[in-house]
């Protein structure tokens, strides 16, 4: 069999390379491989297609898909990593040096990007008729370097040297029509295996191409540039992932994005309904469904409204009514600043036809909430489109059958905040569901160690499709288990250090605590508040040099949004913080700061097994669920966190012996903040004033860009702002007492372990097997379809 494999794997790279596998580069046995991976799974990929074509099925609709590196995790389904291994070393090639060589697919910008591909996994794996559509963005989101402790950004092009798993599918291409340009939508398909199944899902991309390839009597009559420039203006739509969720610019492409795979799915939707159930389309949604992965897809809900109305001639009363069975929205925030709203002029401008149907929705949602006796200025406050504004959010509450919160106190936010309005009218359309991640890549891929301790223990490898099994054996097992937690634990951080000293020229000491905070660098994140921890602790161990405390690593990595100029000073800050750290003789190792530059999710891959401290710290209620904390917890990490988003729910399945919880409540907060002082704590609470002063008396240097001034600012007097509006100081005591008792607690090894399986074997309804099994049943109605 691994003969078999072997000549296989040579045929393939032998044919991509155009040498032997001996004589490849490690990137091209990458190539030959993928290509062999796809090979065995054609047939099953072709039969899933078919089958599920005929059935009800789901549409994932998201305008990011954060896949990361897909080899290791084919291999994985199909059950060939061992025999793969062996084939490679059989010609002296060392597998994880050719896993290395892959290019992170980033077609996103953090955990929504990331959830909706742990649900493709899951929904393969689950053998449910689910497909993903998206964007196959050229460019995914940036690569970040730091320049002198500065964040710099550069493009991404992850797919220029040839991609195996994304399969042009040219025969399959849709026109998108706007006012000013038609392009063709290319569609790119990624396959999606399952664990331990033989379906296989797709992930559809759509590229936009130009009609023609370029102006050839342009061209003919010397007018290159001319020729040129019509084609990279449609290009430009699949050109780059946003890489801001703060602020909109570009509003106009963004938009032209969202339409573009909107309407290009819509269009193949409907054209396989027509093939499978024929012309009436009143049925349509008995036979389909459609998440909208938040606001960026709600285009759609106008665009199955032109289709219906305009290209199979229904009437506005039954295209409506299908429409509204159709299509089922996801919110991922609370924060108002990202409920997406776009000027109509927009919309006249790429789409007439659009802005009337919008238009008349509006219209019809007005007269809809008279009847109803609404009055008039919550009408006004939920309409569709106010004054020159188009509200998605708005627009999906209205036209959806489902709206769902990622995690339980999120969904309550949302019902009775956010989208109060909304749930006052339609409280039956509400329903949680909770976040999950995938047990594939996020434990049995990424911690090998502990992964077979779990079989072990378990007697089978069932767990990895069924998580929740794990939690049989919480407490009966054998002390002898805390023993080689600690030991996997320890070996994973032996790695992990070697993997930072080879890529960040850090060396860092795997007896020391590892303290991990990874995420996008958002204010509500609150990276700023463990950085004050660490720098309240240096000045601690310098007051006190033979202070009794246990050595401390403290890992960051996190990207900013490139217009997010306070997010970017809190990484300079972080990096500052680091370079003052780890240089100080007094310290002398005792404590040190990591920055891992270009946070991504192969980087976790690597990070998260290592883990003991998770750091899950957002102010409460604006993290609306998290979904790193699940990672952790699944690789035995502990919870340092507030009780917010799905912390809440990981606190309520370990107990309180077993999280680190700290902080005022989302409860608590209006009170507090309502004769709120940040300048009390700063002045009152030991330590605090000479860490945040470090901003502005010359311990840290922000090399005159005046970043660290204002972020001094924001926290104590930011003029017309309120100030420490995530209240960083306020938390701040109890948060370096639970911090503190936490390291303290470490050194109790048995203790911790004992923990840290409590958090494991807790952690199956955190996989995104049960997520995805909620929306089949509750929400999309699915049922399994087994490929034949
Ligand atoms: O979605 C995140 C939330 O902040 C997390 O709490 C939650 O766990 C995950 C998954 O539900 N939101 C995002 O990641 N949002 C974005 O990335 C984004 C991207 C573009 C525009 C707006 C937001």
């Amino acid at each position: 069999m691994t003969q078999d494999l072997a000549s296989a794997i040579a045929f393939q790279v032998r044919s991509t390379s155009g040498r032997s596998v001996t004589a490849s580069t490690p990137m091209e046995v990458w190539q030959g491989l993928s290509a062999c991976v796809v090979g065995r799974i054609a047939d099953d990929w072709q039969d899933t297609d078919a089958a599920y074509k005929a059935e009800r099925q789901e549409h994932y609709f998201s305008a990011e898909f954060l896949m990361g590196r897909a080899l290791l995790n084919n291999l994985s389904n199909l059950g060939l990593v061992n025999e793969t291994r062996e084939a490679l070393a059989s010609f002296g090639i060392d597998l994880s040096e050719v896993l290395e060589q892959e290019p992170d697919a980033a077609l996103g910008n953090g955990g929504l990007g990331r959830l909706a591909a742990c649900f493709l996994d899951s929904c393969a794996t689950l053998e449910l008729p689910v497909t993903g559509y998206g964007i196959l963005y050229r460019y995914g989101l940036f690569k970040q370097l730091f320049d002198n402790g500065f964040q710099t950004e550069h493009p991404d092009p992850w797919m220029e040297e040839g991609y195996p798993f994304v399969i042009r599918r040219e025969e399959q291409q849709r026109i998108v029509r706007y006012a000013d340009m038609w392009v063709r939508a290319i569609p790119h398909d990624m396959p999606i295996t399952g664990y331990g199944t033989r379906n296989v899902g797709t992930l559809r991309l759509w590229k936009a191409e130009p009609m023609e390839q370029f102006d050839y009597q342009a061209f003919n009559s010397q007018r290159f540039t001319d020729a040129i420039v019509e084609r990279e203006r449609t290009s430009d739509i699949s050109r780059v992932l946003y890489p801001n969720d703060t602020t909109f610019e570009g509003k106009v492409l963004r938009v032209r994005q969202q339409y573009f795979f909107c309407s290009a799915s819509l269009q193949e939707i409907v054209d396989n309904y027509i093939e499978h159930h024929g012309e009436d389309l009143t049925g349509f949604a008995k036979y389909n469904s459609i998440q909208l992965n938040d606001t960026h897809p709600v285009l759609s809900i106008p665009e199955l409204m032109r289709i219906l109305l305009d290209e199979h001639g229904m009437g506005w009363d039954e295209a409506w009514e299908v429409v509204t069975h159709t299509f089922a929205y996801t919110n991922h925030t609370v924060l108002a600043e990202a409920l997406e709203k776009w000027e109509m002029q927009i919309f006249d401008r790429l789409f007439p036809r659009i802005s009337e149907i919008v238009r008349e929705i509006d219209r019809r949602f007005r007269e809809d909430m008279n009847k109803r006796g609404v009055d008039g200025q919550t009408i006004e406050y939920m309409a569709p489109v106010s004054g020159n504004q188009v509200r998605m959010a708005w627009i999906a509450c209205y036209a959806s059958y489902s709206i769902n919160g990622v995690a339980a106190l999120h969904t309550e936010i949302i019902k009775r905040e956010t989208l109060k309005e909304w749930h006052a009218i339609w409280p039956q359309r509400f329903n949680n569901k909770t976040n999950g991640v995938t047990p594939r890549r996020w434990l049995n891929q990424c911690n090998p160690r502990l992964a077979s301790l779990l079989s072990e223990v378990t007697g089978s490898d069932t767990w990895v499709k069924d998580l929740s099994v794990l939690a049989n054996y919480t407490d009966s097992v054998d002390e002898s288990v805390y023993d080689r937690i600690n030991e996997i634990k320890h070996a994973n951080k032996v790695d992990f250090a070697a993997w930072v000293a080879e890529r960040e020229g850090v060396k860092i000491d795997p007896d020391a605590i590892f303290d991990v905070q990874i995420k996008r660098l958002h204010e509500y994140k609150r990276q700023l508040l463990n950085a004050f921890y660490v720098l309240d602790l240096y000045f601690r161990i310098k007051d006190d040099p033979s202070l009794n405390v246990p050595k401390r690593v403290f890992v960051f990595g996190a990207k900013a949004a490139p217009g997010y100029i306070r997010a970017k000073a809190i990484i300079k800050f972080i990096n500052e913080v680091a370079r003052l750290v780890n240089n100080d003789e007094d310290i002398n190792g005792r404590i040190k700061v990591v920055f891992i530059h270009n946070y991504n999710v192969s980087p976790a891959e690597h990070i998260i097994p290592a883990a003991d401290v998770s750091e899950q710290i957002s102010m409460a209620g604006k993290e609306a669920s998290g979904t790193s904390n699940m990672k952790f917890m699944m690789n035995g990490a502990l919870t340092l966190g507030t009780l917010d988003g799905a912390n809440v729910e990981i606190l309520d399945a370990v107990g309180d012996d077993n999280a680190y919880i700290f902080g005022a409540t989302e409860e608590q907060l209006p009170s507090l903040k309502r004769d709120y002082d940040p300048r009390w704590h700063y002045e009152n609470v030991p330590g605090l004033k000479r860490v945040i002063d470090t901003l502005t008396d010359g311990t840290l240097d922000d090399n005159g860009s005046g970043w660290f001034h204002d972020l001094r600012q924001s926290l104590m007097e930011p003029g017309w702002e309120v100030p420490d509006v995530y209240y960083v100081l306020g938390d701040f005591a109890s948060y370096r007492d639970v911090k503190d008792k936490m390291a303290a607690d470490h050194a109790d090894a048995r203790g911790w372990a004992r923990k840290a399986w409590v958090n494991v074997t807790k952690s199956g309804r955190f996989s995104s097997d049960r997520t995805i099994r909620d929306y089949a049943e509750q929400v999309w109605k699915l049922e399994p379809v087994r490929a034949e």
